[in-house]
Order: C-alpha cells, then sequence, then structure tokens
C-alpha cells in the first residue's frame, strides 16, 4: 500500500492567526513543511542558513501559543528569523531575502508588525523586549516581551544589564535563550560552559522530581500543569543559578525540537509565570539538512546553494581576501615578535584571526561577543608592553566607543585596531554598513587613522601598526578580495601622517582614503581624455592628516576634491577644516568633498551600492566639471 500524501499545511498559513487555527498534531507536519521552504529559498538568495533551520520547531511554537504581534516577540541577531517571516505574510517574498529592493535578513519594523523591533547587532533582545513589556504594562495594554537569544549572543554585557534590570517587568517579561552550543564558531568561555552544564546535568529528570523542583520554583498552575502534562516532564528540569540570581524563574533545558515538550511549557510559562521568565531551549544549528549539520560552521551563511547536494556557488578565485591578507601579516610579524597578541570578539573566521590563532594559539583571544571587553582588554595589555591588535569589523566596533576613548585614546595606549569591513557592505545593509569609524576615530586625539587603499597596502599598513608604540593606531580595509595588485615581499614602515602621490598632473588633484582609490584613477583618466590635468594622492592617513601634502597641491591646482568610503566628517571635513584654518581657497581654489551620504543605505551589491551613494569614477568626473562649470564635454561653460 502506497503512503497516501499529507496535504500540504504552509500553502494555508500566511500569518499567524492560521497556525493558531491548526491542531496541535498537524504542526509537525507544518515545521517539516517550513523547514524545507528554508532551505529552498535559502538555496536561491544565500544568505543565513543554520540559526533558521534550528529554531524552526521554536518559531512554530512561539507563534502557536502567543499571541504575535500583541505579544512582541525580538529575535535576537534577527538572522535566525527566516522562518519567522516566512510564517509572518511574507513567504511570498521570502526567495528576495538580502536582494536589492527585498525582505532584510533581518529583523526590521518596516517590514513587518511581527517585526516590532530591527536587530542585527546581538544581543540587544532582552533590553528591547523589557522596554515592550514595561511600556504595556505601565499603559495598561496587553501585550508580553518575549525575547529569544542565543548562545553566543548571551555572552555579551548587554545581556546581563538587561537581566539584571528585569524584575519591573513582572510576567511580562520571557526570555528564550535557544542553546545549540555554537555561536559563528564554536561559543567561548565560562558562560558556554555554565550553559553545557546545566545541559549535561539536566535532562531527563522523572517527573516526581520536576514536580518536587517546580513546587518549590514556580507558582501553582504550572505545578500543577507539570503534573498533568506527561510530555513536560522530558528533557525538562530546574537549575540555572545564575538566572535565578538574576531574578528569573529558570525553566529547561528542554528539546527545541520537540514540539510536545516546547508547547505545554511555552503554555504554562505564558499561563502561569508570576515573574520574568527564563526559557533554556536546547537547539541544533542547522538541524534537519544534513550538509548543515555536518559542516562545522554548521551553514552559518552561506552562498547559494544546490539543495540536492549542498554544494555552494563558488565565488571566483582571484585576489586574496583583506581579511586572510592581515590574518595571514600579523601571522608572520608575531614569528619575530613575541609581544604581538590578536583579539577578535567572535568572529575568528571572518577577521582573519583565525589565521593567527593557527600559528600562535596562546596569543590569540577570542572574547566572544563582547566588543567593549575586547578594547579595554587590549589596553590593559598594551598597558603591560603588549602589542595587541583588536581585529573589530567597523560596524560592531561602534559598541566600544568609549572604551576606545576612555580606556585606549585619553591614556594613549598602543591598541592597534585593525577595522575590517569597512565602508558599504553589501547583502547585509546598513546594520552593516562601516561607514563611521574614520568619523569617530579621527576625531579622537592621540590618534592615527589609516584606510588601505588596496591589500598590499593593507600589509604596510599591519606592519605599521605593530611598530606604532607611541600610542593607539587603527588601520581600516574593506569586506572581500582585494584589488590582485602584486604583494610585497617585505613590508614597508610607513611614515605616519604622509601620504602618496599616485599620479601626477597639474589642474585637478583627487585625494583618495582607502579604496575608492582604483575609481579616483580612472576619473583621472577619463578627466585627462578631457584635457584636464590630474593628480591623484592617496592619502592614507586620515589622521594626522599631510597638510604639508595638501597646502603643496592646493597652492598648484584649480580643484580638489576629497574621497572616501565612509561619512561625513571624516577625510573631507578634516580637509576642509585645514583649508578653512589657513585660508587656503582664498586665491580662488575649489574643494569639493565625496562620501557616503546622510542616508542609511539597503542592501545591494557593493559596487551597486557605491553607484547609489554616487562615489564611482562617474561621479568624481561630475563633481570636478561642476566645480570647474564645465559640462560633459568638458568645455567652460559660459559665465552668467
Ligand atoms: C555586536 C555584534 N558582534 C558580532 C556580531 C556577528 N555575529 C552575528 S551572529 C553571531 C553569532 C551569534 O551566535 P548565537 O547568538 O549563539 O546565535 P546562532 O547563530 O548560534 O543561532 C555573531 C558573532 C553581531 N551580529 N553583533
Amino acid at each position: 500500500m502506497t503512503a497516501v500524501p499529507a496535504t500540504p499545511l504552509l500553502d494555508n498559513v500566511t500569518t499567524p492567526d492560521d497556525l493558531r487555527k491548526l491542531e496541535r498534531a498537524q504542526l509537525r507536519q507544518l515545521a517539516d513543511e517550513l523547514r524545507a521552504e528554508m532551505i529552498s529559498a535559502v538555496g536561491q538568495t544565500g544568505g543565513h542558513l543554520g540559526s533558521g533551520l534550528g529554531v524552526v520547531e521554536l518559531t512554530t511554537a512561539i507563534h502557536y501559543v502567543f499571541d504575535t504581534p500583541t505579544d512582541r516577540l525580538v529575535w535576537d541577531v534577527g538572522h535566525q528569523a527566516y522562518p519567522h517571516k516566512i510564517l509572518t505574510g511574507r513567504r511570498d517574498r521570502i526567495r528576495t531575502l538580502r536582494q536589492p529592493g527585498g525582505l532584510s535578513g533581518f529583523t526590521k519594523r518596516s517590514e513587518s508588525e511581527y517585526d516590532p523591533f530591527g536587530t542585527a547587532h546581538s544581543s540587544t533582545s532582552i533590553s528591547a523586549a523589557l522596554g515592550f513589556a514595561i511600556a504595556n504594562k505601565l499603559s495598561g495594554r496587553p501585550g508580553k516581551g518575549i525575547a529569544v537569544i542565543g548562545d553566543g549572543a548571551m555572552s555579551a554585557g548587554m545581556a546581563y544589564e538587561a537581566m539584571n534590570n528585569a524584575e519591573a517587568a513582572g510576567n511580562r517579561l520571557i526570555v528564550i535563550l535557544n542553546d545549540n552550543d555554537m555561536s559563528i564558531a564554536p561559543p567561548v568561555g565560562g558562560l558556554s560552559s555554565y550553559l553545557a552544564r546545566l545541559v549535561s546535568s539536566g535532562q531527563f529528570l522523572g517527573l516526581r522530581e520536576l514536580a518536587k523542583r517546580f513546587a518549590r520554583k514556580l507558582p501553582r498552575p504550572l505545578h500543577n500543569a507539570a503534573r498533568k502534562t506527561d510530555e513536560f516532564a522530558r528533557g525538562m528540569a530546574m537549575g540555572g543559578t545564575l538566572f535565578e540570581e538574576l531574578g528569573f524563574y529558570y525553566v529547561g533545558p528542554i528539546d527545541g525540537h520537540d514540539l510536545d515538550a516546547l508547547i505545554p511549557v511555552l503554555e504554562n510559562v505564558r499561563d502561569a509565570a508570576e515573574g520574568p521568565c527564563l526559557i533554556h531551549v536546547v537547539t541544533q544549528k542547522g538541524k534537519g539538512y544534513g550538509p548543515a549539520e555536518q559542516s562545522a560552521d554548521k551553514y552559518h551563511g552561506v552562498q547559494k546553494f544546490n539543495v540536492v547536494t549542498g554544494e555552494q556557488a563558488k565565488s571566483a578565485s582571484g585576489p586574496p581576501s583583506y581579511q586572510n591578507v592581515f590574518g595571514e601579516t600579523l601571522a608572520k610579524l608575531a614569528e619575530t615578535d613575541a609581544t604581538i597578541c590578536a583579539i577578535t570578539a567572535a568572529m575568528p573566521s571572518g577577521t582573519g584571526v583565525d589565521k593567527f590563532a593557527k600559528a600562535h594559539p596562546d596569543r590569540a583571544f577570542d572574547v566572544g561577543i563582547a566588543e567593549q571587553h575586547a578594547v579595554t582588554f587590549a589596553a590593559g595589555l598594551a598597558a603591560e608592553g603588549m602589542r595587541p591588535f583588536c581585529a573589530i569589523y567597523s560596524t560592531f566596533l561602534q559598541r566600544a566607543f568609549d572604551q576606545v576613548v576612555h580606556d585606549v585614546a585619553i591614556q594613549n595606549l598602543p591598541v592597534r585596531f585593525a577595522i575590517d569591513r569597512a565602508g558599504l557592505v553589501g547583502a547585509d545593509g546598513a546594520t552593516h554598513a562601516g561607514s563611521f569609524d574614520v568619523t569617530y576615530l579621527a576625531t579622537l586625539p592621540n590618534f592615527v587613522v589609516m584606510a588601505a587603499a588596496d591589500e598590499a597596502e593593507l600589509v604596510h599598513m599591519t606592519y605599521t601598526a605593530a611598530c606604532h608604540d607611541s600610542g593607539p593606531i587603527a588601520f581600516r580595509y574593506p569586506r572581500g578580495s582585494g584589488v590582485g595588485v602584486d604583494m610585497p615581499e617585505t613590508p614597508q614602515l610607513l611614515e605616519i601622517g604622509k601620504g602618496r602621490i599616485v599620479r601626477e598632473g597639474s589642474k585637478v588633484a583627487i585625494l583618495s582614503l582607502g579604496t575608492r582609490l582604483a575609481e579616483a584613477l580612472k576619473a583621472a583618466d577619463q578627466l585627462e581624455a578631457k584635457g584636464l590635468s590630474t593628480t591623484v594622492a592617496d592619502m592614507r592617513f586620515a589622521k594626522p592628516l599631510d597638510e604639508d601634502l595638501i597646502r603643496k597641491l592646493a597652492a598648484s591646482h584649480e580643484v580638489l576634491v576629497t574621497i572616501e568610503e565612509g561619512s561625513i566628517g571624516g577625510l573631507g571635513a578634516h580637509v576642509l577644516t585645514l583649508a578653512s584654518d589657513e585660508g587656503l581657497t582664498d586665491a580662488g581654489l575649489k574643494i569639493r568633498t565625496m562620501r557616503l551620504p546622510d542616508m542609511f543605505q539597503d542592501q545591494n551589491a557593493p559596487e551597486k551600492q557605491y553607484e547609489e551613494a554616487g562615489l564611482n569614477a562617474p561621479d568624481i568626473v561630475d563633481t570636478v566639471l561642476k566645480a570647474l562649470r564645465h559640462n560633459s564635454a568638458g568645455v567652460e561653460e559660459a559665465r552668467a
């Protein structure tokens, strides 16, 4: 007899209201369909896969039990929210994930009422959910705050700051700790070991033991429910002293793929908890998709892939990535310098620190998602004579700004900042763009701020930073591959605060900071073709500024254009300040600054984003022509 295929359920579930109409017994099938749909969609778009696969059952159970969107559900980081998007009215657009004009790869308020809070940087969910819970409590509106936070995200101080403050929310705050024993890399540190101990010691308590423990810790209705619900006993225990000390009822660990265990627990917490509750759910990253389950990183982030084989689209082989150039250069330098250390905040492979760690495991530190700690830890190392390199993405370093100012800059400590993902980053969109680091670092006394124009320059800057013991120094470089320049045999020590002339001309000077240099050179060719002789300088330093070079170019050119992959407040602002302080424009020099626009740019290919930002060669040509009041053929317009 052939089995009759089950009628698909997901096709009839557009929103959680539809989901809640299903029988509980149907949820297993729905979850399976949801998982298959997610795999199929991410196979086409690429993106975050493993985390979402791990929360398919949890997503189904939460929307089944809670009254979303009235109950405010906040997914920490938001990279695991693809199944949530499918169940909350966005299935029809799920194949536009991370594409231009498509769904965001994270949660986003403007996208859906089911996304009450935008996320992407980790460990914000408990604070935000607490805010929702208390606002609703104060205004007498229904609505709990539910935070779903991973064990990796739980390593950040902010999560504890929020929990420490949670009591005021009463039973309106629920934290679901999604423990898959993975961050992007394997999780690190004491908290991770603590959670592992809870999981290994807590499972499979008998019903009687469970009920006894519940009777002590949880309100009576929950206790009674526990007695009645057989499934409730399986895989569930009490423990979690740390969380209890912070004022939470700790429930768990629970098997997060077992809907029969999850649903009664969520219902009981919903109906009976008297204070903030933390439900510890154990899941498997990549669950239900063989290639993900078997891969070391559980397919945290993937390219488009073949769903049958799991094979990911290969990026064309080409120049090395900036992150690897950094990691390998630093590892090499550390062979002859025992003081060099490398620090990453949970991004060993993303930053290239994995390369360093392989060669020098004792001097590589993955501190977890803890950028603030990373910076002050580096400051301590530097104060004791070590040469620490803090390798942090531009966007994540924002979180540690006070540590950069107070612990590093004011004390003038030689912490080296390797700032990866500088500039626009593509599919991760506005939350991950590295737009502000030059602005927020080059404003600080004592700081040296460099930007690499290509991968060879990154080698020189890594070496220059290693040699710079007199204060803090930062160097920034973009996401992705280098431009294919010849790599130096030996690194060069750059003179601090000195740029270089890359091409000599006489009428127009383009001052470039970072990897727009290639566009500046293209623009110079086009200007030359219009009869406008063009100088191109790679400034290398936003701070200290190469003032002599600027004065010289200002005196010998008619137009001076600055260009950088950063917000207002960077190179352009510093050049304008010098020009105004010294009256460099008094004799008629025209200065124009080209920078990122005053807006948060959505996801797109980086080249497209730079096109939208107006920072490509044609934009440079345009800017110059406008400054000279030339039309596009290069002919001077008659003045009115
Ligand atoms: C402040 C900050 N630092 C780093 C990251 C990069 N990041 C994205 S997801 C992730 C790991 C999160 O681990 P976990 O919370 O356990 O979730 P999982 O991916 O395992 O589901 C990291 C480090 C980030 N989003 N925010």
